[in-house]
C-alpha cells in the first residue's frame, strides 16, 4: 500500500491540511489508489528531523512511498503515479495538451502554492486572534491581482469538459488546494465568475471529500 506522508490537523474551524500534500492526496483519490497517510507534526516541517530528510532534502512533505521506494516533490509524484498506475489517465495525449497541463500545474505550483496561498493559509494554524490579518489580506490581493485572472483566462478557453484544462488531469489536482483553502477563506470571487463555478465544481468531485475541511483527519487516513 502506498504511504503518504503529510501534515493534517483538526481545528475547531475546520481540518487543515498540507496544500501539495492535498495534491497528491486528489492523485492517489482520483486514481483509486490503495493509500494510507502517515500525519507528521507540523513543527516537523520546520525542525526537518533527521528521519525527514533522509527521505526528503528539504524535509518537506509530500513524499511517499511506493513499495518501498520513497518519491518526493508533489508534480514529480504526479507524473510518476500517472506512468506507474495510468488508468484512468491524469493526462491527455496529444503533446502540446500535455504542454498546457504543465504550465498549469508548474503555475499553480509557484504562483499559488508556493506563492500566494501559504499568505493567507498558514494563519489558519493558529487562533483567530494570533493571525496576522495584513499579511492575509495580502495573500487574497495577490491572488486576485494576478493568479485567478490567468485561471480565469484559463477557464475561458478551456472547451468542453468544464475542466482547466479541459478534461479533469493534473492541472485540475495543482488547484484543488485552492477550493480547499477558498472553502475555508471564504474570500470573495465575484470578479472570476469562471473560478467560482469551477471551484465548486472541483468541491463536488468524490475525491474532494479527502481534502474537505469539513472530512474529520480521522475520516480520510487512508483508502483501501
Ligand atoms: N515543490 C514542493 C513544495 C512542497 C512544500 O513546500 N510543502 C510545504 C507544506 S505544504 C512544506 O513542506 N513546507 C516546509 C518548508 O518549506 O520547509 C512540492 O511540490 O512537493
Amino acid at each position: 500500500m502506498i504511504v503518504l506522508y503529510t501534515t493534517e490537523r483538526d481545528y475547531p474551524w475546520g481540518t487543515l491540511r498540507s496544500t501539495h500534500a492535498s495534491k497528491t492526496k486528489i492523485v492517489l483519490e482520483e486514481k483509486g489508489l490503495a493509500y494510507r497517510i502517515e500525519n507528521l507534526p507540523p513543527g516537523n516541517l520546520w525542525k526537518k528531523p533527521p528521519e525527514m530528510l533522509a527521505k526528503h532534502p528539504l524535509a518537506k512533505v509530500p513524499y511517499i512511498d511506493d513499495d518501498g521506494a520513497t518519491v518526493f516533490d508533489s508534480t514529480v509524484i504526479g507524473e510518476y503515479l500517472e506512468e506507474r498506475y495510468p488508468e484512468p489517465p491524469l493526462m491527455p495525449k496529444d503533446i502540446l495538451a500535455r504542454a498546457r497541463v504543465r504550465e498549469v500545474e508548474q503555475f499553480a505550483d509557484e504562483a499559488i502554492l508556493g506563492g500566494n496561498l501559504p499568505l493567507v493559509w498558514m494563519p489558519y494554524w493558529s487562533p483567530p486572534e494570533k493571525r496576522d490579518q495584513e499579511r492575509m489580506e495580502k495573500g487574497r490581493e495577490g491572488l486576485r491581482k494576478r493568479d485567478l485572472p490567468f485561471i480565469e483566462r484559463m477557464l475561458s478557453k478551456a472547451g468542453a469538459g468544464g475542466f482547466v484544462c479541459g478534461a479533469f488531469s493534473l492541472a485540475d489536482t495543482a488547484l484543488m488546494p485552492l477550493a480547499m483553502v477558498l472553502e475555508v477563506d471564504a474570500m470573495n470571487l465575484d470578479e472570476f465568475p469562471r473560478v467560482k463555478d469551477y471551484l465548486a465544481r472541483l468541491r463536488g468531485r468524490p475525491s474532494y471529500r479527502a481534502i474537505s475541511p469539513r472530512t474529520r483527519v480521522e475520516d480520510a487516513s487512508h483508502r483501501k
